[in-house]
């Protein structure tokens, strides 16, 4: 079963290769069968494009938006400054190996991704941004059905078993310790 025919949240990410993190947010969706629509924008790079999804965003109907981005992260923050739909911001640490095909263990940002975390939620007041840890793009997902759930509640459920399941999935490791 899903909730809608459409869409019910817009997840946006600065780069393709953000994409690797983010992934971790539509497969909670996924999971929890929510529909959702992925598009790259960059806050820098495309600021139009940026401005007419925010249109897309209402005319959509979109519930909430996830919007991921590493370094001078603008994109949820500028997102949220176009719309009232609720924000859920995934600062991301990226290792840059899209351009400059560099090694795994070299990182674009100079950081450790506390760059991005700051430009989302550092955010003037009156338009606020919630974000998750720095890459932790399933936390936003599953933030995002909490928030689903008040209009859904087949989703409550589908939490708390998720919840219940995380017991039982600690409880089994501790068990396993003992052995
Ligand atoms: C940010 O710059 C993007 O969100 C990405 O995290 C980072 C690097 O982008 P690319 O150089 O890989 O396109 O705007």
């Amino acid at each position: 079963m899903t909730y809608s025919k459409k869409p019910l949240v817009g997840i946006i990410m600065g780069s393709s290769s953000d994409s690797r993190i983010m992934k971790g947010a539509a497969e909670i969706l996924d999971d929890f069968k929510v529909k959702h629509e992925d598009q790259i924008i960059s806050a820098h790079r495309t600021p139009a494009r940026l401005a007419e999804y925010a249109q897309h965003a209402e005319k959509m109907g979109f519930d909430i938006i996830i919007a991921g981005a590493g370094g001078a992260a603008h994109l949820p923050g500028m997102i949220a400054s176009h719309t009232v739909i609720p924000v859920i911001g995934v600062p991301i640490l990226v290792y840059n190996d899209k351009h400059h095909k560099k090694t795994d263990t070299e990182k674009f940002s100079a950081f450790g991704g506390l760059d991005s975390l700051l430009s989302i939620t550092e955010m003037p007041s009156g338009s606020p941004v919630v974000a998750v840890g720095v890459n932790k793009a399933g936390n936003a997902g599953i933030y995002a059905m909490k928030i689903l759930a008040n209009k859904f509640p087949e989703l409550k459920k589908k939490l708390k078993q998720h919840k219940s399941n995380q017991h039982e999935s600690v409880v089994k490791e501790s068990e396993m310790m003992k052995k």
